[in-house]
């Protein structure tokens, strides 16, 4: 098979390439490891950026999204007995859209036909090739049949356990890293919200996140140590840890039920770079991984994408050959930016292992600044609802 771009990955990130790039008549195929079900079975992030909230109507694939996205004006930082209302529509104008990931990629996924699309699932061993040429390649397996896929540019969308990262040779590029010690444990129930608005709680028992995906399904997290297992942690120990973390107010509101996906994701802070090499292009969290604190993960592949479909789109329908070599500049600059609020915003509001009274103290003295200081509330609302790209 030929194709302009081969992109590996049907997350987020390959959908929403692949789409924008048939949009624009240019010829892709996504390769994924998985079946369509399994991918649309992770659990993972639930708020949306405007600028993804736009890529999704620049597709005309809103609909669901704009009846069912909740429309969040603000949300709170919770310490102890205090709660911090950040006003983010007040401070910045703009808001965030709750509507969970599963759901962008199932919008992505479904209208991948009609749209010319081209998504082959239970692909296997697959492998890029010559991505220093023009001519790079991708070879894998279906049905135990081997086949090879030649395009002119290969995407690599396939998140941080995927080949594509791991094709560029090392003396070309450079890792960063902070591993936290500790995890979020996750929690999805068809209960309605404590709350109409999300809660980042920091209590002396550790981290709490109060989330939702409607007015009838809430996502919840605590953090817990590495050492950690889902055994032990049933639903009863998650809700009262919950409502003790999160404050009386916030407790008083909480619907307990029995959890319908509960899991546990490490945390990292993680930037490889360059996010090109070659004819290798990549996207999301194949180039970079966020702690969730800050709701970038999703928002950060969507920016990825925006700026490589600019760049491939230059490059086949107006034969600019200069956009291809500015694509990672241009998405580190945006990257960068997210992974300091990301890690900002973890610091504040997370119990580590290692800090002692002082550190302690700073946070206390953060948390007093941000609810007195309107230009520190506007400072966080303009990195919650996304910087411009
Ligand atoms: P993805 O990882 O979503 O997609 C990569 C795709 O590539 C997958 O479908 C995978 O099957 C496929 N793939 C991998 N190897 C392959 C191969 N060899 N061949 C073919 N295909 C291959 N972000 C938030 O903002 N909030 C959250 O609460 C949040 N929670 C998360 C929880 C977990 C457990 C994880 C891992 C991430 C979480 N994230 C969260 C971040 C997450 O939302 C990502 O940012 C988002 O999925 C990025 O999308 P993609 O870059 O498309 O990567
Ligand atoms: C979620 O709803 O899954 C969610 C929301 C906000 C975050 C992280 C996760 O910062």
């Amino acid at each position: 098979m030929r194709t302009q771009v081969a992109i590996i990955g049907a997350g987020p990130a390959g959908l929403l390439l692949g789409h924008l790039l048939r949009a624009e008549g240019i010829d892709c195929v996504v390769l994924e490891r998985q079946t369509g079900d399994y991918v649309l079975g992770r659990i993972r992030a639930g708020v949306l950026e405007q600028i993804t909230v736009d890529l999704m109507a620049r597709l005309g694939l809103d609909q669901r999204l704009k009846a069912e996205g909740l429309v969040e004006n603000g949300f709170n930082l919770a310490d102890g007995e205090r709660l911090i209302r950040i006003d983010i529509k007040g401070l910045t104008g703009k808001n965030v859209v709750v509507y969970g990931q599963t759901e962008v990629t199932r919008d992505l996924m479904d209208a991948a036909p009609a749209r010319g699309l081209e998504v082959i699932y239970q692909a296997g061993d697959v492998a890029l090739h010559d991505i220093e040429s023009d001519a790079p390649y991708v070879t894998y397996t279906s049905d135990g049949v081997e086949k090879r896929i030649d395009a002119r540019f290969i995407v690599g969308c396939d998140g941080y356990h995927g080949p594509s990262r791991k094709a560029i040779p090392a003396s070309a590029s450079q890792e960063f890293e902070r591993v936290y010690p500790f995890g979020w444990l996750g929690i999805l129930a068809d209960v309605p919200p404590c709350m109409n608005e999300l809660i980042y709680a920091n209590h002396e028992r550790g981290f709490a996140l109060a989330s939702m995906r409607s007015h009838t399904r809430s996502r919840y997290y605590v953090d817990v140590p590495l050492t950690e297992t889902i055994e032990n942690w049933s639903d009863d120990r998650i809700w009262d840890e919950l409502a003790i973390r999160l404050g009386p107010d916030a407790a008083a509101g909480i619907t307990r039920g029995p959890s319908i996906e509960k899991s546990i994701a490490p945390l990292r802070s993680y930037v490889f770079a360059p996010m090109r090499h070659g004819s290798l292009l990549l996207c999301g969290d194949a180039a970079h991984i966020v702690p969730p604190t800050g709701a970038k993960g999703l928002n950060l592949a969507a920016s990825d994408v925006h700026y490589a479909a600019e760049a491939l789109t230059s490059f086949f329908k107006r034969g600019d050959h200069d956009a291809i070599p500015g694509y990672s500049a241009k998405a580190l600059a945006r990257v960068w930016k997210a992974e300091r609020f990301s890690w900002s915003l973890t610091k504040l509001m997370h119990r580590f292992p290692e800090d002692g009274p002082f550190e302690r103290a700073m946070q206390v003295a953060e948390l007093d600044y941000v609810a007195s200081s309107v230009a520190a509330q506007t400072s966080i609302a303009e990195n919650y609802v996304g910087l411009p790209i």
